[in-house]
């Protein structure tokens, strides 16, 4: 799916800003189609945002079901001729979009981009037209996550997820209006890089797709001083790069790959996408990224912010980038989801790594805790995860690869966090996604985070994978305060995993809620002091493994969850707290991991 971009030939119409807003129990809904007349009340929402902390009031935040947005939008005369699109980067979890009367499009996962096309769909420029989006939020069994809903003794229903973070939902990305050339465009482009292992040269494999037609093509790759390096003339190919300036971390070298399209002689569209020439391969236990051992430093993380949720905001999105550039981190996991587009070209333009998580947690009905209580039924089996949930999954998976193939900063996909892996049926559930995975894209390694649940004698899974998460805490949920048995624990552990699997692992959680200001002697957990023991303790033992190559912190900022007597006022395992104050621990990180670098 192409990046929406204004070039020669496309333009882009921001639709962000406030919208009306309404949820569906509203009882002055007169009619059961909401799109067809105006929104009653007078509730307005920003966008990008979610809708729950935006207002003060119980119904709001912990509402059940679908809300409406509704906006009056002139489609610009100017684009008259052109094909009309519009854009939303998520609604979660389910969105669908009216025209006037007309639905033109539902989109079922709450992380992902879907578009309309509306010329089709009779819309004209100049005219004005009413928006109204249906943001559903209900999770169930055949979701990703997936949830139930119960209904309590007051007769109400009441969403049961099994992850901690909270359920934001609404529209937390951009929604835009952009126009394409009426015919021959670009519909697709996949690049794929790889970098010669002494040196020499590069190359870049392209593929592009034209749709509305047939037309000739010319593809430059341009470096970053407008200079054409290679070209070609046909819509797939292999450009080779002599001595070419890689990508890679900390190391944001990007080239242009410029496209046009034309028609009898005359450049009917163009498009150009952002080329970082760079290889990831495993080998043994290393992870290399142009054939240099890589050892991940950061953070597993979460869109979250006061106010606006999981709502993206340009600010915070730098400065948490230069937070996590102040401590010495080199990469994250955009757990537990795919993160706004955003971040992963932020990543690209400032070397980040990433290991990019599909949407699918809470796979483990096994797992029981404060927040949500243990469940005895199978995971995978036809009272929760079925064939239908794999089914959606598949799709959760297409379409992370569809949007984010191309970015050089993603170099792993993550299919899933924290499953029930020791549970009957895991294997016949994830093998034929690992399958589907390497299929869409044989470029990159596949991983999972392995929970604690599931040793290296019981998971069932892990040999599927090439590199192997894994997600700790003794120390904290168990071993709670006992850092020296923690140690043995921990070491004994990994050290099986290395034992047995001989792949890299990364150690994608580790951590130990902690109250900002809260200060003991000796540390006792929930300190500042025990975070920064407990970190330290673990990085001890990681120095010991050579098969671990590397650590994310859980998690970079407090963030928000549901009601639960283990979380006060949300997670507290954040470096920073939720404002983004450094605790004491960001200080041992930056100890650790050099502190700021800049990019080459
Ligand atoms: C892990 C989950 C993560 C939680 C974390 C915790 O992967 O989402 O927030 O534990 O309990 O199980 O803090």
């Amino acid at each position: 799916m192409l990046k929406v971009i204004a070039t020669s030939t496309r333009e882009v119409k921001s639709l962000n800003g406030l919208w009306s807003f309404a949820l569906d129990t509203d009882p002055k809904f007169t009619s059961s189609s909401p799109w067809e007349s105006t929104l009653p009340g007078n509730l307005e929402c920003p966008v990008p945002a979610s809708y729950n902390d935006i207002f003060p009031n119980h119904a709001l935040r912990n509402h059940v079901g679908k809300v409406w947005y509704q906006r009056l939008v002139r489609i610009p005369k100017s684009w008259d001729g052109q094909r009309v699109f519009i854009r939303l980067d998520s609604a979660t979890h389910e969105g669908e979009v009216y025209v006037n009367d007309r639905l033109v499009v539902k989109h079922v996962g709450g992380y992902t981009p879907f578009e309309a096309d509306l010329t089709s769909a009779g819309v004209k420029a100049g005219e004005e037209v009413r928006i109204t989006i249906g943001v559903d939020n209900i999770l169930t069994r055949h979701s990703i996550p997936p949830g139930e809903l119960q209904k309590n003794e007051l007769g109400k229903t009441v969403q049961i997820i099994r992850h901690d973070f909270f359920n934001y939902a609404g529209l937390a990305r951009s929604v835009r209006l952009y126009t394409v050339p009426l015919d021959v465009r670009v519909g697709d482009i996949k690049v794929v890089t790889d970098v010669e292992e002494k040196g020499g040269s590069g190359t870049v494999k392209f593929d592009l797709k034209l749709e509305g037609g047939d037309g000739t093509v010319t593809v430059d790759l341009v470096d970053r001083d407008g200079k054409i390096v290679t070209t070609s003339d046909s819509c797939s190919g292999k450009l080779t790069v002599p001595n070419p300036k890689l990508w890679g971390p900390g190391q944001p070298y990007l080239y242009n790959l410029s496209i046009k399209v034309s028609t009898t002689g005359n450049v009917v569209d163009e498009y150009s996408l952002p080329v970082g020439i760079r290889s990831v391969k495993i080998s043994g236990t290393q992870f290399l990224i142009n054939h240099k051992p890589f050892y991940f430093k950061g953070f597993g993380r979460h869109e979250d912010l006061t106010v606006i949720g999981k709502g993206h905001d340009d600010g915070w999105m730098v400065y948490d980038f230069e937070l996590m550039r102040w401590t010495g981190a080199n990469s994250f996991r955009t757990s537990h989801y795919p993160y706004a587009e955003e971040v992963y070209d932020y990543a690209d333009r400032h070397g980040w790594i990433v290991i990019n998580e599909v949407a699918a947690v809470g796979l483990n009905l096994h797992l029981g805790g404060g927040i949500f209580g243990k469940d005895e039924r199978d995971t995978f089996s036809d009272e929760y995860c079925d064939a239908t949930t794999q089914e959606t999954h598949k799709q959760a998976i297409r379409e992370l690869i569809a949007r984010d193939y191309n970015h050089p900063s993603v170099v792993m996909w993550c299919i899933t966090n924290e499953p029930g892996s020791q549970e009957k049926g895991a294997r016949e559930y994830f093998q034929p996604l690992v399958e589907l995975t390497k299929q869409l894209d044989p470029h990159r390694p596949v991983t999972f985070t392995n929970m604690g649940m599931a040793l290296p004698d019981t998971d069932k899974i892990a040999d599927l994978f090439d590199v192997i998460g894994i997600n700790r805490y003794f120390g904290w949920y168990s071993e709670t305060g006992n850092l020296e048995l923690a140690e043995k624990k921990l070491e004994e552990e990994l050290k099986r995993w290395a034992e047995k699997y001989k792949r890299p692992l990364v150690i994608c959680e580790y951590g130990a809620d902690t109250l900002a200001g809260l200060h003991m002697n000796p540390a006792q957990p929930w300190s500042e002091e025990y975070q920064c023991e407990f970190l330290t303790m673990y990085h001890r033992v990681f120095d010991r493994i050579e098969a671990v190559v590397g650590e994310h912190v859980w998690n970079f900022a407090d963030f928000s969850t549901g009601p639960g007597i283990i979380r006060v006022d949300g997670n507290k395992k954040g470096v920073f707290t939720r404002d983004r104050r450094p605790k004491m621990a960001a200080h041992t990180l930056k100890n650790r991991w050099g502190g700021l670098w800049e990019e080459a």
